[in-house]
């Protein structure tokens, strides 16, 4: 990090000084040419950077090593030995891959990303990645396509078996099967983060190296010898999520974290910059984001090479080459390169004229180079006051053979021909049989081995074998009953389940046991929610503390930043909010530390624009609230078209590990919360928890008896049918959720006093969990033919008596209608398809045709259809109501 202080600027204290040195500098610029000028001036600025004098970083640097030969520190293992256990990984990785397609063509599987990244990961395991034996230790996100590396790797350690090793990609039988890629759900024991949608793993490890740090300044787990390492590919940094946080890491000097981008200039289709430079455009943008850069470009055959380049022409030639032709040099053999790359020049021509074409195509890349890796990690692990990016070079496929190697098909190979593994085999030098070849068998050297028992020790020395996932969170005990007692007593005066839920989380924090282990994250909404007395009682998370005073420092609740802060603001940004949110919910497993995250955010923001975050969420088995608040397309009225949000849940529904309720009052609301504390942290299930909010003000009912099994299932009765003097007309049953239930509550009393209709009127806190409940039910019925069969609990509440069913609420009717199959034939449901536009609530409630009058029509018309009541009373209805029968169809525009 360069200093603030700009003394620079002052005025000038030795003028002649300045003065010698400018000349200087002309001198060797006139005398010796610009390269050399240029040389000397990266040199002094390099070395300005390392005596830490303070300038602002230079974007971009040479394309060499950051890295000089002179400044590697001694390797301390023993490298021929590391040499040869890598090349067991690398053949056990590439022969599971091999066998699964062999055995199943098609199953797919990923040769070249590990092939590519083997030393940069052995380097880590061998000397850096702190195990979890003891305490947390690392938390490593490694690149999903590498995979079977890390199955190699536990293979030789003993962990996996052959069997499961020739299950990857086999995982129908639990406990067998390796994952295609990390995904912790399918893997709880071994795998942590789920990485492979490409950008989620970047975003989620710099939200994790700083959820590290809060847990720290909070005073609730000393993280502080915790490092986040995170594997990435170079062409994954196009992902917006990729880059969008790095500023946030820089800012918060995150030096606990170190990214790994493994350079081998190809992503899937082909060159991931053919025309430009990747390594020198990312350098450009860690640097400025406040990152430490190293550069590992090349092997430590260049040193000689650059230490004799003293007119900087080689420097000059690797940094005009661009990626397309690396690559191509890459597969060309030494002809080619000493024709393209040194023969131009004939000084590069005499540089090299004492290596033959072999020695010209084994100068590695240096990604490929122990020695240079070593240096790297251990210079980022040392550096203090920011992150660190290590942009290593390396070739994608490396050792696979000339079939495969740097070709723009590689990353696409699940396959070699014998003759290829056989080069292969050499290239590794393994004692494997020709004649066994083409099975591509597994090697394993037996534990006794001596690469066994060096990898084990060291793997020892550092703290247990990775990946593993463990959890050792212990279960909470529940909130304290006075946390959300209040709500079950109703109140008259009118207030929204937003505000409602505001209450609730601040008593919730203040539970003396529990209150502490609550994460409010929120992006940059507080107010709008009614959240911000936060800010003074728990305080805004700030690692440097608050370095100003406050504009509203003499208000009661003013703006306050802190150390120790709870609340996790983190400004108009959804995508690094679920980022924390996925840091703070899977706490209990990284850290043993169970923390209950409540991320609130316009629900609008949440399952549309990141719900891929919220798949990956539970494929980690986070757990955790999100809270979908100013929900409904209608009760949202006046922000519009992108705001108004009537599908989220829809979307949410997809999720297998989620629970999604669309409570309508506060009592419902208490119960289910308190309900997902006891299941995620008491009872240690695993879920996400989706609960929506709206701004709508309505007074609150006292909780009826015996409703808390109904709200936490989904559904129940929530008034009974009034009387009807003379008896009723009809009955109908009039199913609504979130604010909505109040029109279906209007709806009521216009059935009875203007058609003498009976409606009852129930709550549909969970759509989504009836839906699940009757799919369970249904199939265990048609796997079980010849036992009793189950009902469905929608179907037990809405059972064939009663009279028809209305549905409705503020979202599109595809929601109610996930239950169709299960409802009593007939059943209409009501809702808000198409696109949200501002307005007031009752004229969008009219245009969406979901206010009471609408419901009183549908209920007045599935009557009719069961010929309780004649059709002219609809008509009546309609017309009474001034319902325009030819308005628009809201779907239409
Ligand atoms: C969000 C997302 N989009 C697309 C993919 C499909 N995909 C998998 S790997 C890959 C190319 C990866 O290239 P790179 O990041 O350079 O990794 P390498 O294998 O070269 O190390 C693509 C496009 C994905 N996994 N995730
Ligand atoms: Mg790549």
């Amino acid at each position: 990090m360069y200093s603030d202080d700009f003394k620079q600027q002052l005025p000038d204290i030795d003028p002649s000084e300045t003065q010698d040195w400018i000349d200087s500098f002309d001198q060797l610029l006139d005398q010796e040419g610009a390269e050399r000028a240029r040389f000397v001036a990266y040199k002094l600025l390099k070395r300005a950077r390392q005596r830490d004098v303070g300038l602002p970083p230079l974007t971009q640097t040479r394309y060499i090593n950051t890295i000089s030969p002179e400044q590697e520190p001694a390797f301390p293992g023993d490298e021929a030995i590391e040499r040869r256990i890598r090349r067991l990984v690398r053949w056990n990785a590439a022969a599971m891959v091999l066998r699964a397609n062999n055995a199943f063509p098609g199953i797919g599987g990923h040769l070249s990303t590990y092939a590519s990244s083997a030393s940069l990961y052995e380097v880590g395991f061998n000397h850096f990645f702190r195990g979890k034996d003891e305490d947390a230790g690392d938390q490593v996100f490694y690149q999903g396509h590498a995979a079977p590396g890390m199955y190699a790797r536990a293979f030789l350690e003993g962990r996996l078996g052959e069997d499961q090793l020739d299950h990857f990609r086999r995982e129908v039988v639990p406990g067998r099967g390796l994952s295609s890629y990390p995904h912790p759900r399918l893997m709880p024991g071994f795998w942590e983060f789920p990485t492979v949608s490409m950008g989620l793993g970047p975003i989620s490890a710099i939200y994790q190296a700083r959820f590290n740090r809060y847990l720290w300044h909070r005073g609730l787990r000393d993280t502080s010898a915790s490092r986040v390492w995170a594997f990435l590919g170079d062409g994954e940094m196009d992902e917006p999520e990729s880059l969008s946080a790095l500023g946030m890491a820089g800012r918060e000097r995150l030096d606990n974290l170190t990214f790994i981008v493994n350079c081998n200039l190809q992503r899937l289709d082909g060159p991931v910059r053919g025309n430009g430079k990747v390594i020198q455009e990312l350098e450009g943008i860690f640097r400025g984001a406040g990152w430490n850069v190293i550069k590992v470009i090349w092997g430590r055959e260049w040193d000689e090479l650059l230490a004799r380049d003293t007119d900087g022409a080689l420097v000059t030639k690797m940094n005009e080459t661009v990626d397309g032709e690396f690559q191509k040099y890459s597969v060309a053999g030494g002809a080619y390169i000493r024709e393209h790359f040194f023969g131009p020049d004939p000084r590069l021509a005499a540089l090299v004229e004492h290596l033959s074409d072999d020695d010209l195509t084994r100068l590695r890349r240096g990604g490929h180079d122990y020695r240079k890796l070593y240096a790297a990690y251990r210079a980022a692990t040392e550096f203090r006051g920011g992150p660190t990016v290590i942009l290593a070079k390396t070739i994608k496929g490396w050792t696979l053979g000339p079939g495969v190697e740097g070709r723009n098909v590689t990353h696409q190979a699940k396959k070699l021909s014998e003759a290829e593994m056989i080069v292969f085999r050499d290239r590794l030098e393994l004692p494997i049989p020709d004649a066994k070849i083409k099975d591509a068998p597994y090697f394993h050297p037996g534990p006794d081995s001596e690469e066994v028992q060096y990898l084990l020790e060291r793997r020892r020395a550092l703290g247990g074998c990775l990946p593993k996932r463990i959890v050792r969170a212990h279960a909470l005990p529940p909130p304290a009953p006075e946390a959300d007692l209040e709500f079950a007593a109703g109140s008259t005066a009118a207030v929204s389940t937003t505000m409602v839920f505001a209450k609730l989380l601040r008593n919730l924090m203040r539970d003396p046991g529990f209150g502490r282990r609550v994460v409010p994250i929120i992006p940059d909404e507080a107010r709008t929610f009614g959240m911000d007395p936060l800010f003074r009682e728990v305080g805004i998370y700030a690692s440097q503390g608050q370095r100003y005073e406050p504009v509203d420092s003499d208000l009661i609740l003013s703006y306050r930043e802190a150390k120790d802060g709870q609340v996790l603001e983190e400004g108009i940004n959804e995508a690094g909010s679920m980022a924390s949110f996925q840091a703070a919910g899977t706490s209990y497993a990284t850290h043993g530390e169970p923390m209950i995250p409540f991320y609130i955010f316009y629900s609008m923001f949440g399952f549309q624009r990141t719900g891929d975050q919220a798949w990956a969420f539970a494929d980690a088995r986070g757990r955790g609230f999100m809270m979908g608040a100013t929900a409904g397309r209608t009760t949202l009225n006046g922000e519009g078209l992108q705001h108004e949000d009537g599908h989220s849940h829809l979307l949410a529904s997809t999720v297998p590990a989620i629970r999604a309720y669309d409570p309508a009052f506060a009592y419902e609301l208490a119960v289910i919360v308190r309900d997902g504390i006891e299941r995620m942290y008491g009872r240690g299930e695993d879920h996400l928890y989706y609960v929506t909010l709206y701004n709508e003000n309505h007074p609150m009912p006292p909780k009826p008896d015996g409703s808390d099994e109904g709200i936490i299932r989904g559904l129940y009765r929530f008034l009974a049918a009034p009387e009807i003097d003379g008896g009723a007309k009809g009955r109908v049953r009039l199913v609504g959720s979130g604010a909505i239930l109040q029109q279906a509550l209007a709806a009521r009393e216009l059935l009875a006093e203007r058609f003498g209709v009976a409606a009852e009127v129930y709550s549909a806190t969970s759509w989504q969990l009836l839906r699940r409940d009757a799919l369970e039910a249904e199939r265990w019925n048609r796997l079980h033919p010849t036992d009793e069969p189950r009902v469905p609990f929608v179907s037990q509440v809405l059972g064939g008596e009663g009279g028809p069913v209305v549905l409705v609420s503020d979202w599109v009717k595809a929601l109610p209608d996930l239950l169709g199959r299960w409802l009593p034939a007939g059943y209409v449901s009501l809702g808000t398809e198409g696109f949200g536009r501002s307005d007031t609530r009752e004229a969008l409630r009219g245009l969406f045709e979901i206010d009471a009058p609408n419901v009183v029509v549908a209920a007045l018309a599935a009557l009719q259809r069961e010929g309780a009541v004649p059709a002219s009373l609809v008509a009546e209805a309609i017309a009474g109501f001034g319902i325009d029968p030819d308005k628009l169809d809201p779907l239409d525009l």
